[in-house]
């Protein structure tokens, strides 16, 4: 597992767990590694929800280096209402769901090496800059983020936060979208991979199942292989709908001391995807 993991903030942070990002810091070797991850990443836009290609192209990351929050805040806050805000790796819950519910998105402060670039298992800022903050350029999914940030700080008193970290692992991480373009891709875990969005979007050898809430809820995954499995939503709209007229309390009641299941290991009640259905 990756190193950046923190359970009491580090030196530097602030009590909402942010820190400078400290863009001076990176060096032009940091600058190039930028650059070429970018650069191969760029593949995944034709795979890719309109609004992720739409968030690249206006935050303008295919331009230099690594992006100095301070300049992309104006931009992204006039175009979304969101900041982002740099933070040492992974936080715990409550000041995460608390920063999502503020708009307020927590991007890493450190790049992933060279020699790693393919997968590393742990968000860098390469995963959440690229990965994430795009796909805030859709105003129903950047809604679904505040709720969910908002779900999250009530979930740890309810015993949901586990049911809804798999929520958010299935959609915001590794989500499909079958959109007005047909299947598309919008999980950021998936879209900071290209070899994954390639086979999660045209391989008929990936599973696809329509998205289920408690289905989801319930589904383990892998961290560190591709999923064997995908789920995909009809729309950020409907997405967003079910987040917020749903009772996650009776869902987590419901839910409470059920076996998970593994991923990829089908359900009765599953109801496939079919490619040619895009
Ligand atoms: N959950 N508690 C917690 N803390 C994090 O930093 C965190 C997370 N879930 C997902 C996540 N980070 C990543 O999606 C980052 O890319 C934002
Ligand atoms: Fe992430």
């Amino acid at each position: 597992m990756g190193s950046h993991i923190f359970d009491v903030p580090p030196e530097g942070a602030a009590d909402d767990w942010t820190v400078p990002q400290d863009w001076e810091k990176f060096t032009d070797e940091d600058h190039q590694n930028w650059k070429s991850l970018i650069s191969r990443a760029s593949d995944v836009v034709g795979l890719a929800t309109e609004s992720f290609g739409r968030g690249l192209a206006s935050l303008g990351l295919q331009e230099g280096g690594i992006p100095d929050y301070r300049v992309l805040n104006p931009r992204l806050k006039r175009d979304t209402g969101w900041e982002v805000v740099a933070v040492p790796g992974l936080i715990p819950n409550e000041p995460f769901f608390r920063l999502l519910s503020q708009r307020r998105f927590p991007a890493a402060n450190f790049l992933r090496s060279a020699a790693n670039s393919d997968y590393n298992d742990e968000p860098d800022m390469f995963h959440d800059v690229f990965g994430h903050l795009p796909m805030l350029y859709d105003r129903a999914f950047a809604e679904f983020m505040v709720a969910y940030g908002r779900a999250g700080l009530r979930a740890e008193a309810l015993g949901g936060s586990d049911l809804l970290g798999r929520l958010y692992l299935h959609t915001v991480e590794f989500g499909l979208v079958n959109d007005d373009e047909g299947l598309r891709a919008f999980g950021a875990g998936m879209l900071s991979s290209f070899a994954e969005t390639k086979f999660a979007v045209t391989s008929p050898e990936a599973k696809r199942i329509w998205f289920d809430l408690r289905r989801v809820m319930l589904t383990d995954y892998f961290f560190d292989e591709f999923q064997p499995q995908y789920f995909v939503i009809e729309s950020f709209d409907a997405l967003l709908e079910e987040m917020e007229t749903t009772s996650l309390k009776a869902v987590y009641e419901e839910l409470a001391g059920r076996e998970l299941l593994k991923p990829g290991e089908p359900h009765p009640s599953d109801r496939v995807f079919h490619l040619e259905h895009a």
